[in-house]
Order: C-alpha cells, then structure tokens, then sequence
C-alpha cells in the first residue's frame, strides 16, 4: 500500500532497509546463537546517522518526528529484534533529556548520541517496580552538591554498553509518583556498575543487566528537569516510544509474511507448491491482513503524534497493543506454514516467534496499554 511518504521518510527506509539487508539479516542468527552484541552494527547506524532522527537539529540530530523514527525500526525489526532493541533503547534513554532535559544537558548528551559516537540506555525497571512503575525503590539524596543514589535496576536494555543512562529514582518517598526525578548517570561513575548479561527467551543479540547504584554519587546538575517530575518525565517517554515498539512488530509481520510465502511457493506437497492449498493460502491471507491493518494504524498514529504531541497516550498504547500481538500471532502461523522446517533453527522463523513474545511484555505489557486506553476512554465518555 502506498503511505505517501515523503521525499525524506522514502530516504530513511532506504538507509535502514539497506542496513538491514546488508549487515543485520547475514548476522542474525550468529548474533542470537552467541548473545552476542551488535557493536559493528550499531557503529554503522550511527555512520548512517539513524540515531540523529529523534534529536533536535541544533543539537546535530535530524529534528525527525515520531514517523521518521517508526518508520527506520520497522525496517531494522524486519532484519532482527535483538540489534533494532538495541536502537530503539537508546533512543529510549535519551528522550526523558529531549522532554525535560536543560540546554545544557541537551548539548552534553544530545551532540555525542546524534554524532554515533555514545549510545544511551534507560533505567525504570525494579524488582518489584514492573507494570507498578511508581514503585520504584531506588533512592536519590542530596549531599553538598552531590546526588548520592541507591538501589538496584533490573533488566535495563544496553546495560553494561551504553555511555549514558536516564534513571529515575525516589527523591521523596512519602509523596508517592510525585516524588520520583530522572537523573543522568554516565558510564564510570563512582558507585555505579552493571551486573552480568540475562539469558533471553529471544532479542539475544541485545544486552540485558541490572544496573547497580551503591552509594553512587553524581553532580547535582545531573537531574533532568525539575525534582518530582520523574513520573510524569517516564510517562511522556514512554508515551513517545511506544509506536516504536509497534514498529518492531511491524518489522517481524513483514519477515514473517515473506519468510511463509516465499517457503511456501518452493515447497511441494502431493505434487503441487502448499501455496495452491487454500488452507495455506488462507493462512497467509490472515498474515498479511493483519500485517497490513496494523501498518496503517501504527502510520496513522505517528502521523497524529507528530500533529498533536501533547495528546498521545491512548492511540500510542493502541498502536503498541495492536502491531505486537499482530507480530505474535503471524511469526505462530508463520512457523506453522513451514512446518518442522519452521520450528529448525537453520530457518529464521523460530527466532522471529521467540523475538516477537518480548513486544507484547516490554515498554509496558499489553495488558497495561489495554489499561491505559480503558482510562482514557473513561474520561472521554465523562466528558461529554
Ligand atoms: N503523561 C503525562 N502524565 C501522566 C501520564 C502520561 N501518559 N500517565 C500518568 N500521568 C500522571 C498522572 O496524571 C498523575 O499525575 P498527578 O499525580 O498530577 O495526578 C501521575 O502521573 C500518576 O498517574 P497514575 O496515578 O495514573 O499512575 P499509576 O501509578 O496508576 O500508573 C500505569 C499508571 C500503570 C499506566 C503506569 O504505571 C505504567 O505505565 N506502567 C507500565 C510501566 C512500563 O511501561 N514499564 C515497562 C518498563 S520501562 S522500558
């Protein structure tokens, strides 16, 4: 279908679909076998300036909007979640600064992440803070004219890999959401460090730790934007990224559809191509309807979000909502299509089936997207 996309949007398709096809989709399967980190390639996203498009121009970035950013990750999640996770999480960590941060702090952290040269990483997740995100624990006091920060972050995306780091932690407990801020905590502070790689289910190519703050002191110019405004700073961020992760799972519809179709033309049952049996053919026909609904939606919304930004909470869960639990069901009848072919790991398949279960858990599970548009639509209807 054509989206009409401009002149510019046609070349950042071109730039990712390129680095896709030539360096993530002939490494895929080695990355994921050896939980390996995509360095090389992530160093030439940023020689390719991908990680510019959600920065601000006078900070080096492209200034694109959320449909420039929706539209590289579909075509780096149609190569591998796993190195398109690493991306995306870097653009994760740095818009809490683009939301909230000063400009000197844009300056600092902005320039070098535009430049390729530092990639960033964002830390909300406790143990017992998941779906419950004003539960952190994680404490920040102030000492002189130091932060001093405790507390442990777990499963944090780029852990161990990123240079900088947007965190959130308890600045006063007793005031609940309200006493949450966001600091920047950068790679070599003292009293910072990661714990070892978590072994994945899938998106075994990204790097998955704890991060680590013992009595980890940091300047006191390190706090994005004003103190108590670290929830609403983690919402907006989430908010901004989530049709990325619908993106993602744009990325796996397309591999899938393509995987099961191409598979299916070559392999020959009861002397014909499976693709002439109409219960395949049906399968295939569900896999890119559902394929092609969610596109529209997922464009739809960033084209809304970049027209309205301040109004993007519920069709950004619902975009998120729709495209991974799209991703699910087709990489499932994509294995399905291609049979025991589907399930060996000498086909791509099963690792998009493994990758694509993540989607529908991280940047808030869809049960809390479910949530957050049920609410929404709660003060709506009270509205009118
Ligand atoms: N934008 C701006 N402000 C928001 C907001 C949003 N999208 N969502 C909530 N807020 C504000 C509320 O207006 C409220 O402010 P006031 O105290 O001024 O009224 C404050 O934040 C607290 O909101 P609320 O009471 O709704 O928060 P809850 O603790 O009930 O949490 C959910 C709501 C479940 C939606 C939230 O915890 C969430 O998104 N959880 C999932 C977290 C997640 O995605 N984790 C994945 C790991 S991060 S990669």
């Amino acid at each position: 279908m054509d989206y009409f996309l401009t002149e510019e949007q046609e070349m950042i398709v071109d730039i990712a679909r390129q680095i896709t096809d030539e360096k993530i989709i002939p490494n895929r399967a080695e990355l994921d076998e050896k939980d390996e980190f995509p360095r090389e390639i992530l160093e030439a996203m940023g020689q390719a300036d991908l990680f510019g498009i959600p920065i601000p121009e006078e900070y080096g970035g492209f200034g694109g909007g959320c449909l420039d950013i929706v539209l590289a990750l579909e075509q780096l999640g149609r190569g591998c979640i796993g190195v398109a996770t690493a991306f995306a999480a870097s653009a994760l960590g740095i818009y809490p600064i683009i939301l909230s941060g000063s400009d000197e702090m844009k300056k600092k952290y902005l320039t070098p992440v535009a430049a390729g040269q530092k990639f960033a990483a964002f830390g909300l997740t406790e143990a017992n803070a998941g779906s419950d995100a004003s539960g952190i624990q994680t404490t920040a006091v102030l000492d002189g004219d130091e932060w001093v920060l405790n507390g442990t972050k777990q499963w944090i995306t780029n852990g161990g890999e990123a240079q900088i780091y947007t965190i959130v932690a308890m600045t006063d407990k007793s005031r609940g959401a309200r006493g949450a801020s966001m600091f920047v905590v950068e790679d070599g502070d003292p009293g910072f460090s990661c714990g070892p790689k978590e072994k994945k289910m899938g998106i075994r190519a990204s790097s998955t730790t704890e991060l680590i703050f013992k009595d980890c002191r940091i300047p006191q110019d390190r706090l994005i934007g004003r103190k108590g405004t670290g929830f609403i700073t983690v919402m907006k961020t989430l908010d901004s990224s989530r049709p990325g992760i619908a993106a993602l799972g744009l990325g796996i519809g397309q591999a899938c559809v393509d995987e099961a179709t191409m598979y299916a033309k070559q392999r020959v049952q009861f002397n014909k191509p499976i693709i002439s049996f109409q219960a395949v053919q049906h399968l295939l026909a569900d896999m890119a309807i559902q394929l092609e609904a969610s596109r529209a939606l997922v464009y739809a919304t960033a084209k809304h979000i970049d027209a309205h930004p301040k109004n993007m909470s519920k069709v950004s869960s619902m975009c998120k909502v729709m495209a991974t639990d799209m991703a699910m069901k087709v990489s499932v009848d994509a294995v399905q299509v291609m049979g025991g072919y589907g399930y060996m790991r000498e086909y791509p398949v099963e690792k998009m089936m493994r990758d694509a279960k993540i989607l529908q858990i991280y940047e808030g599970t869809n049960q809390v997207q479910r949530n957050v548009i049920g609410q929404e639509l709660n003060k709506e209807y009270s509205r009118k």
